[in-house]
């Protein structure tokens, strides 16, 4: 059976799209290359270089910097940042916006990642991930401004994540569905093996931290009560998944359905998850795949930062689950 590439596919959007350059094909080719790199270092830790453990460093979040983090941040800006794409780079790993100046080729695009999602899984051996999203300048002249890195969600032309797990995912759309794409790694090439994509309209499973219990909102309490089944008129069905890593459970909510949660709570009022680099862009990739997600009241893809670092509740997985969650959380 013959089988597309991941690139063959990219191209093929390509060509539907009246007046592309292929500077987003480039981009989104570089993306892969700098993942299957991730991707190999992750399969080899324990016998190649030594590549567990801290660094030493903090991060401007205040947590300990882990030496696969600071390798797939620093893989990552390198190969975007070299690309010609790219005028700006955001990272969870990086205090200010890395600039491409004139005088090192700046592309239209914005670029905005969590290069190694679930950080604190690293060290044994539970799936982590990339999570990127793209945004197209949209000021005049050549300066990188404060619009062009906090615009509402809406605005992105593509976002994606690639999960490091038994096997690696690469999923992404550029508002044209969802498509996944799975690593051979005999071949070093990923294949289409998950096209369009589409999240259950209900699900079963609800994912969340319930080692908070104690410093949620009343609200919080009852939603996640009725989940369980507590309430009266609550359904009996819905069961409980957690990793820990925020690719690897939205991955999970995306294909069986359900409902992810990191709410606000006592010790984070605006909730742990970033807006930019990782809420906003599983929102564009639930959104297309007629799922919904939210931060409680408001939807994300409504939404714009103030800051590339800011953090958000987020509420995200199948469409009827979110309608329940908004009403717990609204009344
Ligand atoms: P990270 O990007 O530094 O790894 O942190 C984000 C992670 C998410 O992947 C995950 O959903 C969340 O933090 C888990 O947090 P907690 O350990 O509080 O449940
Ligand atoms: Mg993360």
């Amino acid at each position: 059976m013959e089988k597309t590439t991941l690139v063959q596919h990219i191209r093929k959007q390509e060509r539907q799209t009246p007046l592309a350059t292929g500077e987003f094909t480039e981009l989104m080719t570089e993306i892969m290359v700098a993942s299957k790199i991730i991707s190999n270092a992750v399969n080899r830790a324990g016998i190649g270089e030594d590549i567990f453990g801290i660094t030493g460093q903090t991060n401007v979040h205040g947590e300990s910097v882990q030496k696969l983090d600071d390798f797939a941040n620093c893989t990552f800006a390198k190969i975007i940042g070299q690309s010609g794409t790219v005028c700006a780079i955001a990272s969870e790993e990086m205090e200010a916006p890395m600039i491409i100046s004139a005088e090192e080729n700046p592309g239209k695009y914005i670029f905005m990642m969590d290069p190694l999602d679930g950080s604190s899984n690293i060290d044994v051996n539970v799936s982590i991930g990339t999570i990127f999203s793209i945004y197209r300048k949209v000021s005049k002249g050549s300066e990188v401004t404060h619009e062009d890195l906090h615009q509402p969600a809406s605005q992105q032309v593509a976002a994606g994540y690639v999960i490091y797990g038994p096997s690696t995912l690469f999923v992404y759309t550029s508002g044209e569905g969802v498509h996944g794409f799975t690593l051979d790694p005999s071949l070093g090439e990923f294949f289409l093996s998950h096209p369009d994509i589409k999240i259950p309209e209900q699900g079963s499973l609800y994912s969340i931290n319930e080692g908070n219990t104690t410093i949620w909102s009343e609200k919080q309490k009852q939603l996640v009560s009725w989940l369980k089944g507590q309430e009266p008129g609550s359904p009996q069905n819905y069961r409980l998944r957690y990793v820990g890593t925020l690719v690897s459970d939205f991955h999970r909510t995306l294909l069986k359905g359900g409902i992810f949660m990191y709410p606000a709570d006592e010790k984070s009022p605006k909730g742990k998850l970033r807006f930019s680099y990782e809420a906003a862009p599983m929102a564009f990739i639930v959104d297309q795949a007629g799922g919904d997600a939210t931060d409680g009241l408001k939807r994300i893809m409504d939404s714009q930062p103030n800051d590339i670092h800011e953090c958000t509740p987020l509420f995200i997985g199948s469409k009827k689950d979110i309608e329940i969650s908004n009403k717990f959380l609204s009344e």
